[in-house]
């Protein structure tokens, strides 16, 4: 464990903030008074560059909570957003997935530098013990959560969420200087001892570079991104000697490639005007994908688990009986689709839905699909079902398929609503006193027993639920369309209910975060939602009944957390498709939370967390490259207008990298298989 001065207050303090030191240092009762004054002034200070902040950015006065239409990045956004319509323009050697507790572990001008001060004041106040003051640990004063950065109290009437953003602008700023500066070019970096490695020699895979790409953009961080662009310009290259997982690199670097084409091309000031390398990112994008393509040159087409990039040679999984995951050879669709679809290339389409094809030949029941496929026959290897790891994104690659193509491809709706139909049959489930709704796995088939484990993986589930119901409408829009009726509100409720689930599954915890794996416990024998359905009794906003908190168990193996972004994923779907706030407040309530309890002293950034249950928890010294690509883009995605981003024009894929939606018949491309019909009990019927 790692002592905590966030923002490097002991080495050099800024001068504002040497009162502070020198107030925590005086001896009890001393230190008690002088903290106060301190916390005082530092509350001014931090008033003072809030108002500053909205001073900035308003030509007038607005009431806090109501968007600002006037200011540099909304007219950014306004006009990107406008173009959106059509859109015509035409490894890492490790999986990513939980390993139950044995897991590897500048200054800048205007308002920035304002915002930067604010969070540097308020990690002032975190190292004085501004939490104790209340008398209760994790910001909880008197029942109610407080808050540590500019932007207000969590449940506070009026919040000014373009202030808020700007604070995860701040975030993401802060992680990437301690990474330009410490770990510049590395694949992983570890924030603490600020130093990296790579995962491939020489000069590494552009695993967090290429990753973050479009939050530099979709912030409109262009300094940055022009450093970024001119290491992918100069240094990348995958002419490399060494076998890659294919499901990391499709989706972090030529899902990370494709977006930061599609957003260069769709976003104005991001493209340099002077570039003849106009292109770079979609020839870099082709590169990557010629080499991938090894892996899909299986007996069955389901594409090995890694790929040697410089050979194209696909190599089998060294673990699991050399099966691939499911969800990895499932997940690789988007991407390789759009990329057919801006190239006029067919192999990429058709080595891509060909996946599918064979995974549903397998006649899965009820849409469950087991975790493990072997890529040489095609079948799969064990019953184990579950939605977390190895399964996640297959059912989330569903339904962005059929949304991705305009909805020219039923074949992946109709997968997609038999696994939903599979879920509520077979894996609902609720918690014995609270009943919260709890998405458990099979172990054993779908004839073995109910087991009510949640990975933080599943929590990608409500909002996708929520996504499929209206396509990325909101609800307002979608009850007007044709077909909405019952069915379609008791998914929204659903939805709502897990995501529920998912949110007790950060407040169980003191640090307010959630672990990476939760256990629920279920009446004997578990009642099912296939059953019943019931409403949670869990009150999640008052911390005087926190009964239900016995429902949920985070075991010391499963208790670190890996900025991992599935909750935050959903939130922010929940609340562009409900426009419902209270999702927006569990979101800063988590942002505050991964500030006081992530970041690391000397301006290293933030680092994943050993325990979540020990306040303050121990480092894990290592920034997740998705810490910058999915966790902070969607908290700034979830604090900012509907408008950026919206979400009936895109699809993210599962690494949040945003795809447009095109029409695939100009580029004659449809679906190029089909289904072989089941019998009433859901069997094959085989001609
Ligand atoms: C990311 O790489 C993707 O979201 C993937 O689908 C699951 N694992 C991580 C984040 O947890």
């Amino acid at each position: 464990m790692y002592s905590r001065d966030p923002f490097n207050l002991r080495k050099a303090p800024p001068s504002a903030l040497t009162y502070l030191q020198s107030a925590a240092s005086h001896a009890s009762t001393v230190a008690q008074r002088a903290t106060e004054k301190a916390a005082e002034a530092v509350s001014e200070t931090v008033q003072a560059a809030t108002d500053k902040v909205k001073d900035a950015d308003m030509s007038f006065k607005l009431p806090s909570n109501v968007p600002n239409f006037d200011n540099a990045q909304r007219r950014f956004e306004d006009h990107v957003w406008n173009k959106f319509s059509g859109n015509e323009k035409e490894l890492p050697m490790y999986k990513d997935k939980p390993t139950y507790g044995t897991r590897r572990g500048g200054w800048f001008s205007g308002k920035r530098r304002i915002g930067i001060i604010a969070l540097v004041v308020l990690g002032a106040l975190y190292w004085i013990g501004w939490s104790n003051r209340g008398g209760s640990e994790g910001g909880v004063k008197d029942g109610k959560k407080t808050s540590w950065i500019p932007g207000g109290q969590t449940g506070k009437k009026g919040v000014d969420w373009n202030t808020r953003r700007e604070s995860v602008k701040d975030a993401f700023l802060l992680s990437w200087k301690g990474y330009e500066e410490h770990g510049w070019g590395y694949d992983e970096y570890h924030p603490v001892a600020r130093t990296g490695r790579f995962m491939a020699e020489p000069n590494g895979m552009g695993w967090i570079i290429v990753d973050a790409l479009d939050t530099l953009m979709v912030m409109n961080l262009t300094k940055e991104l022009k450093h970024a662009r001119e290491w992918v310009s100069t240094t990348l290259n995958y002419e490399k000697n060494q076998d890659v997982n294919t499901f990391e690199t499709t989706i972090r670097m030529l899902g990370g490639l494709l977006s930061a084409h599609y957003l260069q091309e769709a976003l104005p000031g991001i493209k340099p005007e002077n570039a003849n390398d106009e292109d770079l990112f979609l020839e870099k994008a082709v590169d990557l994908a010629d080499r991938l393509m090894g892996a899909f040159e299986s007996p069955s087409g389901v594409p090995w688990a890694s790929i040697i990039l410089k050979t194209g040679e696909g190599k089998p999984s060294h673990a699991d009986g050399g099966a691939s995951s499911t969800a990895e050879a499932t997940t690789l669709q988007l991407e390789l689709k759009y990329l057919a679809y801006l190239t006029g290339e067919p192999h990429y389409w058709e080595k891509a839905e060909k996946v599918m094809e064979v995974i549903d030949n397998n006649g899965a029941k009820d849409g469950l699909v087991p975790i493990f496929v072997y890529a040489d026959k095609g079948n799969f290897r064990g019953e184990e079902i579950r939605l977390g790891s190895r399964g996640d994104s297959y059912y989330e690659y569903l339904i962005k398929q059929y949304l991705q193509t305009q909805k020219q491809e039923p074949v992946y709706l109709d997968m997609w609503n038999e696994s939903l139909g599979g879920v509520k049959k077979h894996l609902l489930a609720y918690s014995r006193d609270a009943h919260f709704t709890v998405l458990a796995e099979r172990p054993s088939g779908l004839g073995g027993h109910v087991h009510p484990k949640m990975d933080h993986l599943v929590c990608f589930y409500p909002g996708t639920i929520a996504l499929g119901v209206t396509g990325g409408l909101t609800v307002a829009e979608a009850r007007k369309q044709p077909g909405w009726g019952k069915a379609q509100e008791d998914d929204l409720i659903l939805a709502r209910e897990l995501m529920k689930t998912c949110m007790a599954m950060y407040r169980v915890n003191p640090t307010g975060l959630a672990g990476e794996i939760t256990h629920f416990e279920l009446a004997d024998p578990p009642r099912m939602y296939r059953q019943e359905v019931l409403q949670s009794k869990g009150n999640l906003e008052t911390d005087e009944d926190a009964g239900w908190k016995k429902d949920l168990i985070v075991k010391p193996a499963d208790s670190h957390n890996l900025q991992r972004p599935e909750t935050v994923e959903s939130l922010f779907y929940m609340w562009r498709i409900t426009g419902d706030e209270l999702y927006r407040e569990w979101g800063w309530e988590m942002f505050d939370n991964f500030v006081k309890y992530t970041i690391v002293e000397n301006g290293g950034g933030f680092t994943s967390v050993n325990d979540v249950k020990t306040v303050p928890p121990p480092g894990r010294d290592n920034m997740e490259s998705f810490w910058l690509a999915e966790t902070l883009k969607y908290f700034y995605l979830l604090f900012s207008p509907n408008e950026l981003l919206p979400l009936d024009q895109i699809v993210l894929n599962t690494e949040a990298h945003p795809f447009p939606r095109f029409d695939a018949s100009k580029k004659r491309f449809k679906t190029g298989w089909k289904r072989i019909p089941r019998d009433e009990k859901g069997d094959l019927i085989k001609s």
